[in-house]
């Protein structure tokens, strides 16, 4: 009997036994007809997996689950290779990073993608959480890869094999560009064993998430791809449920997009800005207010609502660069300045966005998770207090209301 795998293709813990096989030349099949939720919760599928979890191989022997421990079988199937390493330290050092790629990094992803799905409960501390131990978790392997081309010994062993599919989920969901740049040698390892044709040849062609996809209700998780009609459908196409993206949908138009024109151009405003170098009050500021058209635009201060848990620099300052991140989606509707106030914690962190229209956009509050994290107060540009306030704050003005800046970032 040859090895049978129960999966679909694409599926990053089956991948690894593909992968190993590519190593060890042993042969796996993948019967077409898979659905998953289906296939998977069927009496026979429950018998090899209790839990009706993919993937599942079956093997002359009998069926076994888990990826890690289907992926350990294959590569031991052929005795001639050094997947498991050359020596029982080696071999120790493969278990070793095994185990850590799939808490420290494999876990903290899921933590952090599968709320995002709508799968698990969403919650702030738990991102935050999930996404501080993944950083410690890729800043240790970073280290490790400094002066290192594998994890173990000089060629790709078991250990790459399974980290690299567990980055892959990273990189193809959750972890941008942006994220990943603070861990150069990671990025390196994983773009040059991705790209290693025993690898491609299972995973194909792979491409690093542009955006961390926006949280989706509870209860209402992504739609997987559209099931494919059964008899047409080979396992190729089976949908999958966490990794994959949701079938494109035709771009509603935004309804900022229809507000009646303004006299205000947005990018010439942010055009000043940036190329004010001198005289800004005179030049940046007076243009700002000769330009402000408070029909099509609107003002708005923001305070951090929990000032008291700034007391580290570097993470408040992270905690403001993530919220710029995210507000990316509005680049085309906002400008947002935000002071980071004091000279030592607790730090407080105070904002000014410009947003078009009268009102804090829908979308931003929806897909946003920081815009209640903050107090939103509505400039109020009769009150010349006010007016004074929103011009110190855009020209970064310092003493800012007494205190010292830690630092002035500026969203445009
Ligand atoms: N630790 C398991 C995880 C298996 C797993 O979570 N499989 C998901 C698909 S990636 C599944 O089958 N989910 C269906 C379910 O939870 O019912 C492994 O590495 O094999």
């Amino acid at each position: 009997m040859a090895l049978v795998m129960h999966s679909y293709k694409g599926n990053k813990n089956s991948d690894k036994a593909f992968i190993a096989a590519e190593f060890t030349g042993a042969k796996i099949e993948m019967p077409s007809g898979f659905e998953m939720g289906v296939t998977n919760k069927t009496p026979e599928f429950i018998k090899m997996n209790p839990l009706g979890k993919i993937p599942v191989l079956e093997t002359p022997e009998g069926p076994i689950f888990e990826s890690n421990a289907i992926a350990r079988y294959v590569s031991r199937l052929n005795g001639d290779n050094s997947l498991n390493g050359s020596s029982l330290i080696e071999y120790a050092h493969v278990e070793q990073w095994i185990d850590f790629s799939s808490f420290e990094i494999y876990g903290n992803i899921y933590k952090w993608l599968v709320p995002r799905m709508g799968f698990m409960p969403y919650s702030v501390p738990s991102e935050e959480a999930a996404i501080s131990a993944l950083k410690r978790g890729l800043d240790a392997l970073n280290t490790h890869l400094t002066s290192n081309t594998y994890l173990v010994g000089h060629s790709v062993t078991l250990a790459d094999i399974i980290t690299v599919c567990n980055l892959n989920l990273g990189f193809s969901t959750v972890m941008t560009k942006s994220f990943t740049s603070a861990f150069p040698h990671v990025e390196r390892y994983f773009w040059t064993l991705i790209n290693q044709p025993n690898f491609k040849k299972v995973v194909g062609d792979v491409k690093q998430t542009e955006s961390v996809p926006p949280i989706k209700k509870a209860g209402q998780p992504a739609k997987p791809k559209e099931q494919p009609k059964k008899k047409e459908a080979p396992a190729a196409e089976a949908p999958k449920p966490v990794e994959e993206e949701e079938a494109p949908k035709p771009k509603a138009k935004n309804p900022l997009d229809l507000l009646p024109p303004s006299p205000m151009v947005l990018d010439e405003w942010k055009r000043l800005y940036s190329n004010t170098k001198s005289n800004f009050r005179e030049v940046a500021i007076k243009g700002f207010w000769d330009m402000y058209d408070p029909e099509g635009y609107s003002l708005w201060f923001c305070d951090y609502k929990y000032n008291d848990e700034n007391m580290v620099s570097f993470v408040t300052l992270n905690k403001v660069g993530g919220f710029l991140q995210r507000m990316d989606l509005a680049r085309k509707y906002a400008f947002g300045k935000m002071l980071i106030c004091g000279s030592e914690g607790p730090f407080k962190v105070k904002g000014l966005w410009l947003f078009r229209g009268t009102e804090i956009p829908k979308f931003v509050m929806d897909e946003v998770y920081d815009m209640e994290l903050y107090e939103w107060t509505k400039v109020d540009i009769s009150d010349e207090a006010q007016k004074e306030r929103v011009s110190q704050m855009i020209e970064d003005a310092e003493p800012f209301e007494g205190e010292a800046l830690l630092d002035a970032k500026c969203f445009k």
